[in-house]
């Protein structure tokens, strides 16, 4: 049984049992229907828990239902059900309480939590917004500001905070059904409180809501759903509750089939499903990591780990770089305590779990260790080499190169099956992305170890095979190309990045490289520059801008000239883009917006294929997972594979 009654005394225990996260799907609904007669015929019940069992109560709507016809009873009248119940139902919150699941505990008469549960209505993410009564219970619950705040952000809170709020009730320590059945018995001849549905909104500021909206439909870069939000808490300010109710439906249905929905529900799986296909095999246990490098990326790594609980060891060249390595690994530590996301004994542990070392010895007893110096394989070699003399047999090594051989670094190695790639962004401790670097003949578990490691840190994991550049840096490659052939066919650097930003780019392609400096991809184009076919077409117009000095932002020149942060459009790197284009004999003809949207799309498409052809990715969900994690591809349009099977192509 998904939903089950038992009681005890006066009190009637309604329990949904719907692992892994108690999803109101439809068994659920009808369960929960069936659960509101029983305990209302019972004339020995007077009070109602509702609770979950397993890790979490109801954590929302059964998102895989959304691509099939509703079926009867909808969520939104099971909650108007609940709320017309003539006995207290107390909601018994656990775990996760988000969504549909919220919404449920908002037609119950009362709440109450344990300490570690969270609360929140996410449907913002998956292009949705709560359509159970969540958009018109909750603004009459907690006050129009805060439950804008809490669906226009989608984040969830804690119990203390939701105690604050009134979004529960009482917020009590030990097990949650007798918690909730204390609680039960204390309020049973207590006079049942008003159905929110029956409550005003409680005074607001209504200039202070408004520029609230203002912002948050300004941050929303083409998204649908964070405005759907705002119209809807409007609604709950101006609407009676039954007129609201039914407005919220119709924005609901029309999101549920909007495409962005449709990109981001199939971001969310596409998530979740990554990396199951991986090869069996055991993860070593990890406890200590060691981190080779202490620049920015091997200082990202080692936070990432300390964050996660390991001990990190890392080496230097010297006492110098040890060091500076130290002081980068604590100023982002302290970062982090600044901003709340670590506790003081949090800190206090991190420190203490880091060292630094000049001798490779040091990681003698490390489970796993990755590398992260300069990207030049025989730099790579002296340092496999020299790992490979010092660490334990089953260690597993792993490099960070963003786009060098996993397998030739691997030759360096007496088993060249324990080395894997672990590709990580920066900020390393904060990017969600790690590409796991998978070269032919690698031990599968050296890869569950990655997979392992991975998971540990947080962070989602996908699965690669060796090629220059891997997944992302190969497809990106390929984009930036295109764009380098635009702006020398008739497009400008603000043309391709505005074509970007407008497509839900955070931003284009010119002014990120300029973020990121001009200089280093110079340096690796001159070492490449023996190898190219001389037959591809190779735009220098980067190169001559490296020559004038024009590295980027930290110069204040690259592609744009810098005033400040604001970028501006720079005479003289339109006076040499028109002098290479005519050099070429190019006659240069301006690209509308679209046009080099569509170039751009169907190059990573088509990268993307071969990728896909090549056996580099295992899945196509794969591609967009990494484009959308690590690229600032705008998660609501899916990927760009998702939009080429959208698009009715085959991939
Ligand atoms: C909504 O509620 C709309 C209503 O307002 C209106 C309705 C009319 N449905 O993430 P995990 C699966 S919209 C179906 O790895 P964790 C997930 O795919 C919904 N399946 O675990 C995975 O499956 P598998 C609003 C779901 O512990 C497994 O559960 N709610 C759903 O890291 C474990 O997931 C949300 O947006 C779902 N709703 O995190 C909450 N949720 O084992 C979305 C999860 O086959 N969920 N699955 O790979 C989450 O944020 C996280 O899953 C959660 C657990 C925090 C709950």
């Amino acid at each position: 049984m998904t939903v089950s009654v038992h009681t005890d005394g006066p009190v009637a225990f309604v329990e949904i049992d719907n692992p892994p996260v108690n999803a109101a799907s439809h068994a659920v609904r009808a369960g929960l229907m069936d659960a509101l007669a029983q305990t209302e015929a019972d004339t020995a019940v007077q009070a109602v828990v509702l609770l979950c069992a397993g890790r979490t109560f109801v954590a929302g709507a059964d998102v895989r239902e959304f691509g099939k016809p509703p079926v009867a009873p909808l969520l939104p009248d099971v909650v108007l059900a609940l709320e017309g119940a003539t006995k207290p139902w107390i909601a018994a919150l656990h775990g996760t309480a988000l969504g549909g699941g919220l919404e449920i505990a908002l037609g119950c008469a009362y709440r109450v939590a344990v300490p570690t549960a969270r609360m929140g209505l996410p449907e913002v993410a998956l292009g949705l917004l709560p359509g159970a009564g969540g958009t018109v219970r909750l603004p009459r619950l907690i006050g129009a500001m805060p439950a804008l705040d809490m669906m226009a952000s989608g984040k969830p809170v804690g119990a203390a905070r939701a105690f604050e709020l009134g979004l529960v009730d009482a917020v009590r320590e030990g097990d949650v059904r007798t918690a909730a059945h204390a609680f039960a018995l204390e309020i049973i001849d207590v006079d049942m409180p008003v159905p929110l549905s029956a409550r005003d909104v409680p005074e607001f500021d209504a200039g202070a809501l408004h520029q609230r909206i203002v912002a948050i439909e300004a941050k929303a870069r083409g998204q649908n759903s964070p405005k759907a939000v705002c119209e809807a808490v409007l609604n709950a300010t101006r609407m009676d509750a039954s007129e609201a109710l039914a407005a919220e439906r119709a924005l609901f249905l029309r999101l549920k089939d909007d495409p962005q929905s449709r990109a981001l529900r199939h971001i969310f799986f596409a998530e979740r499903s990554v990396g199951k296909s991986l090869p069996d095999g055991s993860a070593l246990p990890l406890e200590h990591i060691g981190v080779v490098g202490g620049g920015t990326m091997g200082a990202g790594i080692a936070v990432a780990a300390l964050l996660a609980g390991l001990r990190v060891t890392m080496v230097e060249r010297d006492a110098d770089a040890v060091a500076a390595g130290r002081t980068r690994v604590v100023e982002v530590l302290d970062g982090s305590f600044k901003r709340g996301v670590l506790s003081e004994d949090g800190h206090a542990h991190c420190l203490e779990a880091f060292s630094g070392s000049v001798d490779y010895g040091a990681l003698a007893e490390a489970d796993l260790v990755i590398e992260a110096v300069f990207e030049d394989m025989d730099v790579k070699h002296a340092v496999f080499e020299a790992l490979d003399a010092v660490v334990k047999p089953e260690a597993v090594l792993a490099t960070n190169t963003s786009y060098l051989d996993v397998g030739q670094i691997a030759q360096a190695v007496a088993r060249p099956a324990r080395v894997i790639g672990l590709h990580f962004f920066s900020p390393a401790h904060i990017m969600k992305l790690l590409e796991l670097v998978i070269p032919v003949g690698a031990d599968p578990d050296a890869v569950a170890t990655g997979a392992a490691l991975g998971k540990r840190l947080r962070k989602i994991t996908v699965p690669s095979g060796v090629c220059d550049g891997f997944i992302g840096n190969r497809i990106m490659s390929a984009y930036r190309r295109a764009c380098e052939y635009m702006i020398e066919d008739g497009a400008l650097p603000a043309d391709v990045d505005q074509a970007m930003r407008g497509f839900g780019f955070p931003m284009g392609i010119f002014e990120m490289q300029d973020l990121a400096g001009l200089d280093i991809s110079w340096a690796m184009r001159k070492r490449q520059s023996a190898t190219r076919d001389p037959a591809e077409r190779y735009v220098d117009i980067a190169d001559q801008l490296c020559e004038q000095g024009r590295f980027g932002r930290k110069t204040g020149l690259g592609w744009y000239l810098y005033d400040g942060k604001s970028a501006q459009v720079d005479p003289e790197v339109t006076a040499l883009i028109e002098a290479t284009s005519a050099r070429k004999g190019i006659t240069r003809t301006p690209l509308s917006e679209d046009e080099i949207m569509g170039r751009i799309l169907d190059v990573m498409q088509a990268e993307g294929r071969a990728i896909l052809a090549e056996g580099i990715a295992a899945r196509a969900e794969d591609i967009d997972v990494v484009m959308v994690n690590g690229y600032g591809f705008p998660r609501w349009r899916g990927g760009p594979m998702f939009m080429t099977s959208e698009q009715g192509a085959e991939i």
